[in-house]
């Protein structure tokens, strides 16, 4: 592919070009200076700033470094698209509009399975490593964009048609990148300004995206693999500031023709993009890990100081803030289990009086953040579909006394209501929920993320 035009004679400030066309009466027919010709030899300069070569003058700058770089987003980038779409899938698992509002995804959801429910930690560990991991990969990002800066200003902007197409795909690649990283953080620090869903353009920038993403790979890991050879990392971890030099000159048009005094090594910027990852990870993981490490993630929107005694693990959304009312959960709150056989009601007193079961759960939430393993007790999922007549239920639909928003119905799928740990829980670490973890019953399955895990839950129909 033609990339790389950086060094061609055109935004060289030597030769002919420097002295620009002919001065001719314009539109002389036939003249040199015709319309065409003027734009033409304009597009032939370079103009000033960015776009001339001996601008970006970084001896560190060149394939070797971008290469790195590229390397870790390579793996980084990967991963946090498999763990982005298992996300998806544990939400939607197959499961209809209900528990996904992603309009028309189409064939964009082709791959959805049913989510398991082994092991218990499994989103947890999912989520917690998709936006651990997308936090920690900033200054990666922005090292290796930085490391490519000069190619943004090439000039003229393209050639030939095949650069023509390659520089849009260039710009999906860098914009992809930007969007995702940006809806990303913005939605796990709880900035919910995005036109719609943040679900759904995250989902939709995602394909768009990793479509850029793969050609870009797949035109050059060639390159970057024989980058990578060509210097030795013990070499370069040897080498301080005084004594780097550029890369030889070469056709990626990384390498400065024009270099200025070194002000950093390439470990020195090698250092500070990790250093920079891992202040990040130490001030990120903690929101997923949990136990001790809760308090250092300085960055976590939720619950860094989830308070003492039973109820204290992160609260998402309080009662208060979702609108349910003291009397909503008060002593007239009922549980209607809609089945074949029709509706039966129980009071909060008539649940308690039935077999209690355990299970040592977290909760998981999409946003990354989760609370540790909690001792929940309640009735089983499995024994309230048999006690609806349905002991072999496809789905439940879950509805919350909460008025309207996106979480107040849920839909779980068979798997959920068969395993012997999902509960409709009443008790948590041994005393009576609290109002904010969803008191009078809430929801909790294994491996679910915590979205789905609904709290103040009025209605469960079974269904087929
Ligand atoms: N009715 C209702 N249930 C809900 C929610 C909600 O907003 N309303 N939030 C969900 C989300 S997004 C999460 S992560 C968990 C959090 O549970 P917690 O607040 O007890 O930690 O509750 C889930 N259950
Ligand atoms: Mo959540």
């Amino acid at each position: 592919m033609a990339h790389d035009e950086q060094d061609g004679p055109a935004d060289r400030p030597t030769g002919s070009t420097r002295a620009g066309p002919p001065r001719r009466p314009p539109g002389s027919p036939g003249s040199p200076g015709s319309p065409g010709q003027r734009t033409a030899a304009l597009f032939r300069t370079a103009p000033p700033g960015p776009f001339r070569t001996g601008f970006w003058r970084s001896p560190i700058r060149g394939p070797w470094l971008t290469s790195v770089f590229g390397l870790v987003l390579l793996a980084g980038i990967t991963i946090e698209f498999l763990t982005g779409l298992f996300s998806y899938a544990a939400y939607n698992p197959r499961l209809g509009p209900v528990n996904d509002q992603t309009p028309g995804k189409g064939i964009l959801g082709f791959y959805l399975f049913t989510w398991p429910t082994h092991p218990y930690w499994l989103y947890r560990l999912n989520q917690g490593v998709h936006v651990t991991l997308g936090v920690v990969l900033v200054p990666v990002l922005l090292a290796k964009l930085w490391s490519v800066v000069p190619k943004l200003f090439t000039w003229p902007p393209t050639r030939t048609p095949a650069q023509a197409i390659e520089r849009v795909s260039l710009l999906l690649l860098v914009g992809g990148a930007l969007f995702e990283f940006a809806t990303g953080i913005l939605n796990i620090q709880l900035h919910y300004i995005f036109p719609g869903s943040f679900y759904t353009l995250h989902f939709y920038g995602a394909w768009v995206f990793i479509a850029a993403f793969a050609a870009h790979v797949a035109l050059r890991l060639g390159i970057m693999w024989r980058a990578l050879r060509a210097i030795r990392l013990i070499t370069v971890l040897r080498t301080d500031t005084a004594r780097t030099e550029p890369e030889p000159p070469d056709s990626s048009g990384l390498v400065t023709s024009t270099p200025s005094r070194p002000t950093m090594s390439r470990r020195g910027a090698l250092a500070l993009t990790g250093a920079g990852a891992l202040v990040l990870m130490a001030v990120t993981a903690g929101q997923s890990i949990g136990g001790a490490s809760r308090r250092t993630a300085l960055l976590a929107p939720h619950g860094r100081n989830p308070g003492r005694g039973p109820s204290g693990f992160p609260v998402n959304k309080t009662a208060a803030q979702v609108g349910v009312t003291a009397a909503d959960i008060g002593p007239a709150w009922r549980l209607r289990v809609h089945g074949p056989a029709g509706t039966r009601t129980f009071t909060r007193a008539e649940l308690l009086a039935m077999p209690q079961h355990q299970a040592a759960l977290p909760i998981a939430c999409v946003e990354g953040w989760s609370a540790d393993d909690q001792q929940w007790s309640g009735l089983r999922l499995a024994d309230l579909a048999a006690l609806a007549g349905m002991p072999h239920a496809a789905s439940v639909e879950v509805q919350s006394v909460q008025r309207g928003g996106a979480f107040s119905t849920v839909l779980l799928a068979a798997n959920q209501i068969r395993n012997p740990l999902s509960l409709l829980a009443l008790h948590v670490n041994g005393a009576d929920l609290s109002a904010d973890h969803g008191f009078p019953a809430r929801v909790i399955v294994p491996a679910c993320p915590g979205v789905n895990n609904t709290k103040w839950v009025s209605d469960l129909t079974f269904r087929k």
